[in-house]
């Protein structure tokens, strides 16, 4: 189940309509939902169908109509109208927001550790921009790019440097509980692992990119996941089903 694209917003966002839990999926009737249409001027400024150097799907759905969609998370459902319907169920909002795709918006997160002077796991962590919260260094797949071409791109974009991730193992991918979800457009990300001997992690010298306030090495403490942007968190606890990792999560 889906929370933050429910209680949490992107910047500028209208209020969502409430939606409990109950309330979530797709199949439960719910008589009187009316959500707020929501996309944000950065989304129409740079629609491809009248700027062509716009990185957004058009606004008017019918151009894009025949779109064939691709989802991690299976088979895909539309409304009436043909719209793509999220797949984790009702945010209280539709139109795009701040996703310039319609349905999913595809991203790549490099997680990368070490283990620190007081033997405490640490992952390497932007500061967001937008949200101020701590984060992985990922971002959204260009057109025509692998997965495996953007994390190494976002890293050296977000966090100034450059690593081999080809032994980097994928430990998640698919639906991404996002701020920034609606209804009709939603994040999904392929996040992958590579932990640092601390002669590799001594020899990067992060620096922050033009998307980050700031790039650290942060201690994966209870605390410091659970405030994570979007999932995050959750990605990061999955390490401790590994022998290897289980041992810095008491
Ligand atoms: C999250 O948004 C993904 O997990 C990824 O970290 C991020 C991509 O969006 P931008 O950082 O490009 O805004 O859902």
């Amino acid at each position: 189940m889906h929370y933050k694209c429910r209680f949490e917003k992107g910047l500028n966002y209208p209020e969502r309509f409430p939606v409990t839990d109950a309330e979530v999926e797709w199949s439960v009737e719910v008589g009187n939902y009316t959500p707020p249409y929501y996309v944000a001027p950065v989304v129409i400024e740079n629609d491809e169908s009248v700027n062509p150097m716009g990185w957004a799907e058009p606004e008017n759905y019918e151009l894009i109509k025949n779109k064939v969609f691709n989802s991690y998370c299976g088979p895909m459902q539309f409304d009436n109208d043909g719209y793509p319907l999220n797949p984790f169920g009702r945010t209280g909002l539709k139109g795009r927001g701040l996703l310039g795709k319609w349905g999913p918006n595809f991203a790549a997160d490099p997680i990368i550790t070490r283990v620190n002077a007081n033997s405490q796991l640490e992952m390497l962590a932007i500061q967001r921009k937008d949200t101020r919260q701590w984060a992985i260094p990922g971002g959204m797949v260009d057109s025509g790019e692998l997965a495996s071409q953007t994390l190494q791109r976002e890293l050296k974009e977000e966090a100034g440097i450059v690593l081999n991730l080809s032994e980097a193992e994928t430990i998640f991918k698919g639906y991404v509980d996002d701020p920034r979800n609606t209804d009709n457009a939603w994040m999904e990300s392929t996040a992958a692992h590579l932990h640092l001997s601390s002669a590799e992690a001594n020899k990067i010298k992060p620096k922050a990119g033009s998307d980050a306030a700031k790039v650290q090495w942060i201690v994966l403490t209870p605390e410091n996941m659970k405030s994570l942007y979007a999932d995050h968190g959750k990605w990061l606890l999955l390490l401790k089903n590994d022998a290897r990792y289980a041992p810095f999560f008491p």
